[in-house]
């Protein structure tokens, strides 16, 4: 039987824990990340001859270096490489909930959107171009409300699909552009790193990059190259003194921005008037 890795990853209150239940029945098991007091939960579904291992990644906003919680989930998702990253998204608070969404997108893991609380979502007027969603995440969008376990076969079918495809043959050509200025300095940055830093392959030069601007201290303590410090270091200080903000917030800034562009892609609010609702 094929066996494929699924990590759910999302905000606290998407409806993670709801969304692994209904996918794993009592087939699970909890334990800890190593190291950390932090809880672990795994389970299984046999689904089409595959056996799909989730694993419930504690809840995030983003994936920065600041929480432990964030620090796990993002060293689960590159360490061990699961097949497939489902990042479940509360479809009722989707701006807010799509940053994290932005954060895998630069990972560039192979993507799964769930729109979870579509129940909710739609008493509120909201609705979904999925495909088009999907476009902005090279990744596939699908409909659930983990509650009453609707679009749970929908979304292991696009598990099983999405493991089928060869991630390292078709790398994302998908990225969010952070203007000519800081893309200047990741270039500069890239080519370095590229040739000289110890994980360059495992996480990929781009992202190391844009976490040596943000000052990520997990990174920063990884990359002992004194050189590639201290460009990172010059590339910083100039930024700051073009616009008077930290890499960090100016790169934030453009993924909200980035966030912005997708909602208004792939939502459409309709404003519901009070003699409508019955
Ligand atoms: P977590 O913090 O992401 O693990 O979120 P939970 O799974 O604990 O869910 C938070 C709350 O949302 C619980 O009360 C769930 O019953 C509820 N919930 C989860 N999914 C849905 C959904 O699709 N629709 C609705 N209406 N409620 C949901
Ligand atoms: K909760
Ligand atoms: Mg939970």
């Amino acid at each position: 039987m094929k066996k494929i890795t699924a990590a759910i990853a999302g905000n606290p209150n998407s409806g993670k824990t709801t969304l692994f239940n209904a996918l794993t029945g009592a087939r699970q098991h909890v334990g800890n990340y190593p190291g950390v007091t932090v809880e672990k939960k795994e389970g299984s579904r046999i689904y089409k001859d595959c056996q799909i291992n989730f694993i419930d990644l504690p809840g995030t906003y983003s994936l920065t270096a600041h929480s432990i919680e964030e620090v796990v989930a993002r060293d689960y998702i590159i360490n061990e490489n699961p097949d497939v990253v489902v990042n479940i998204i509360d479809a009722s608070n989707f701006e807010r909930n799509l940053y994290l969404a932005t954060q895998l997108l630069e990972l560039n893991v192979p993507l799964i959107l769930v729109l979870n609380m579509a129940d909710v979502a739609k008493k509120q007027g909201y609705s979904f171009d999925t495909e088009k969603l999907g476009s902005f995440f090279n990744a596939r969008a699908i409909l659930t409300v983990a509650s009453k376990s609707e679009g749970i076969n929908e979304l292991l079918d696009s598990i099983i699909e999405k493991s089928q495809i060869q991630t390292e043959q078709t790398p994302s050509p998908l990225q969010i552009h952070y203007g000519e200025d800081i893309e200047r300095e990741i270039d500069k940055l890239e080519k370095l790193v590229d040739k000289k830093h110890p994980f360059a392959k495992k996480y990929g030069a781009r992202w190391l990059c844009l976490k040596l601007l943000e000052k990520d201290e997990q990174i920063i303590g990884l990359s002992q190259n004194r050189e590639i410090l201290n460009a990172a270091e010059q590339s910083i200080s100039h930024l700051e003194k073009l616009y008077g903000d930290s890499p960090e917030i100016l790169i934030a800034e453009k993924r909200y921005g980035f966030v912005s562009g997708v909602y208004e892609g792939a939502v459409v609010h309709t404003v519901q008037h009070r003699h409508q609702i019955s």
